[in-house]
C-alpha cells in the first residue's frame, strides 16, 4: 500500500481523498493555496504545506511546487482530484518521473482520451458504439467534408479534438453554413487550445447524458459499477446527477456495460474511469472519456457500496480490486444536489462568510462538505460547497428523502442554489424521467 499520499486538490474532494486515506491508514500531506489555509482538510491532514498564492495557476496547477512538496515530506502517491491537474498528462508524467505514484492511469491513456478524436477511433475500434461522424479530424478536402455531412444528414455538430466538457463546438443546421462554421471552430479551437483540429458528428437532438463507471486495476481486473444519469445541468454545469440511470433499455444496457469493460482491456486502463455517453431512443453513443474521479461518483458508491477512492488508492498501490464483477450488486436508487454558493436565481457566485452551516442526516443521507460554521468561501475557486447525496430502496423515495434534507439544510451568510434544487425535486417532468439534456435550461428560462 502507498505509505504517503499527497492530495493535489481543494475543498470538498481533497476531503473526500484524506477520508479514504485515513480509513486505510495512509498518513496525508494537503498542499494548499494562501486562503485555503483554514480548509477542513488542512487542518486534519498529518502534514499540509502552502504551496502558493491564491491564483490556481501558482498553487493548484502549479507542478513544480506540487512536486518539491511531495519531496520535502516524502510522500509516494499524488491524488489530483477532478479539475486542475487530473486529466492533464504532462502532470502525471512529471509526477511518475520524479519517481512518485501518480493516483489515476497512465500518462499515454490520459492522452489517448485527451484528444477526442483519438479516443473515438480507440473506442470505435474495440466495439464501443460511437456517434455517426467523420471517423476522424476534419481534412482539407471541402467535397469530402460535404459529402460526409449530407451522408450523415444535418443537422451536424463540430468539435475541438482538444475540447471537451462543451468547449469548442459549433451545431450546423444546413450545407450552406457548414464550410464557414469549420473555419470559424478550427479558428478558435486554435485560439483556446492551440490545436486547430475539428471532427464531425451528427448532432443528437434530445439525448440524455448517461455514464459508465470502470474501475480497472494492475493485474488486468475491470469491472464496470453502472451507470448515471447527469442530464440535469446548465452550461455543461450538472445541477443533479442520479444512479442508476432511469428508463433505459435493459438489453442495450448490458451490451454498453460489456463493451466499456473490453475498451479498458483493449487499451491498458488502469484506474478508476468514465465513459460518457450520449443516449437517445434506446441507444448509446460514445462522446467522451473521463480519466479522473468524477464529482458525482457518489451516486454510484450508495448504490454499490463500493468506495470509489478507496478503490483508486489500491489499484495505485499494485493491489488487485477488492471485489469482482460478481461480487457487485446495485441496491436502490440514489441522488445528488450540488450545492454551489451562487445566486439562486442569476448563477452569479456568492462567495463569503458561512454564519451557520447545518447539515442534514438520518439513513441514506450523505453530505460531502467542506463546509463548517465560520468558513469564508474564497472567491477564487469554483463555488461547489457541498454535494447532498440521498439513497433509498427506489427513485421515488429517494426523491422524497431529497426534499426533507433539502429542508433540514441550513447554508447562512451566503447565496446559494438550495432553493432552486428545493424546485427540481418537486418538477414533474424530472419526476417522471421526462427530461433531456435542455430539460434544466428550459424550465429556468421559463422562471
Ligand atoms: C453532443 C451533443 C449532441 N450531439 N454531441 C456537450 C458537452 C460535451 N461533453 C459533448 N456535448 C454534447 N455533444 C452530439 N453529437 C450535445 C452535447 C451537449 C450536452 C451533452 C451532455 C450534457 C449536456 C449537454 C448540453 C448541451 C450539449
Amino acid at each position: 500500500m502507498l505509505k504517503k499520499v499527497l492530495i493535489a486538490n481543494r475543498g470538498e474532494i481533497a476531503l473526500r481523498i484524506l477520508r479514504a486515506c485515513k480509513e486505510m491508514g495512509i498518513p496525508t500531506v494537503a498542499v494548499h493555496s494562501k486562503v485555503d489555509r483554514d480548509l477542513m482538510h488542512v487542518r486534519l491532514a498529518d502534514e499540509s504545506v502552502c504551496i502558493g498564492g491564491n491564483n490556481p495557476t501558482e498553487s493548484y496547477l502549479n507542478v513544480p511546487a506540487i512536486i518539491s512538496a511531495a519531496e520535502v515530506t516524502n510522500a509516494e502517491g499524488i491524488h489530483p482530484g477532478y479539475g486542475f491537474l487530473a486529466e492533464n498528462a504532462d502532470f502525471a508524467e512529471k509526477v511518475e518521473k520524479s519517481g512518485f505514484t501518480f493516483i489515476g492511469p497512465s500518462a499515454d491513456v490520459i492522452r489517448l482520451m485527451g484528444n477526442k478524436v483519438s479516443a473515438i477511433q480507440a473506442m470505435a475500434k474495440t466495439g464501443v458504439p460511437t456517434v455517426p461522424g467523420s471517423d476522424g479530424p476534419i481534412t482539407n478536402n471541402q467535397d469530402k467534408t460535404r459529402a460526409i455531412a449530407s451522408v450523415i444528414g444535418y443537422p451536424v455538430i463540430i468539435k475541438a479534438a482538444s475540447g471537451g466538457g462543451g468547449r469548442g463546438m459549433r451545431v450546423v443546421n444546413h450545407a450552406s453554413e457548414l464550410l464557414q462554421a469549420i473555419a470559424l471552430t478550427q479558428n478558435e479551437a486554435k485560439t483556446v487550445f492551440g490545436d486547430k483540429t475539428v471532427y464531425l458528428e451528427k448532432f443528437l437532438t434530445t439525448p440524455r447524458h448517461v455514464e459508465v463507471q470502470i474501475l480497472a486495476d494492475s493485474h488486468g481486473n475491470v469491472i464496470h459499477l453502472g451507470d448515471r444519469d447527469c442530464s440535469l445541468q446548465r452550461r455543461h454545469q450538472k445541477v443533479i446527477e442520479e444512479a442508476p440511470a432511469p428508463n433505459i433499455d435493459e438489453e442495450a444496457r448490458q451490451k454498453v456495460f460489456k463493451a466499456c469493460v473490453q475498451a479498458c482491456k483493449d487499451i491498458g486502463y488502469q484506474g478508476a474511469g468514465t465513459f460518457e455517453f450520449l443516449y437517445q431512443n434506446g441507444k448509446f453513443y460514445f462522446i467522451e472519456m473521463n480519466t479522473r474521479i468524477q464529482v458525482e461518483h457518489p451516486v454510484t458508491e450508495m448504490i454499490t457500496g463500493i468506495n470509489i477512492v478507496k478503490e483508486q488508492i489500491r489499484i495505485a498501490s499494485g493491489l488487485p480490486l477488492s471485489v469482482t464483477q460478481e461480487q457487485v450488486s446495485f441496491k436502490g436508487h440514489a441522488f445528488e444536489c450540488r450545492i454551489n454558493a451562487e445566486d439562486p436565481n442569476t448563477f452569479i457566485p456568492c462567495p463569503g462568510l458561512v454564519k451557520q452551516f447545518h447539515a442534514p442526516g438520518g439513513l441514506g443521507v450523505r453530505v460531502d462538505s467542506h463546509l463548517y460554521s465560520g468558513y469564508r468561501v474564497p472567491p477564487n475557486y469554483d463555488s461547489l460547497i457541498a454535494k447532498l447525496i440521498c439513497h433509498s430502496e427506489d427513485r421515488n423515495s429517494a426523491l422524497n428523502r431529497m426534499l426533507n434534507a433539502l429542508d433540514e439544510i441550513v447554508v447562512d451568510g451566503i447565496k446559494s442554489n438550495i432553493p432552486l434544487h428545493r424546485e427540481l425535486v418537486r418538477n414533474e417532468g424530472f419526476r417522471n424521467v421526462d427530461f433531456n439534456i435542455h430539460y434544466l435550461e428550459k424550465i429556468i428560462s421559463k422562471k
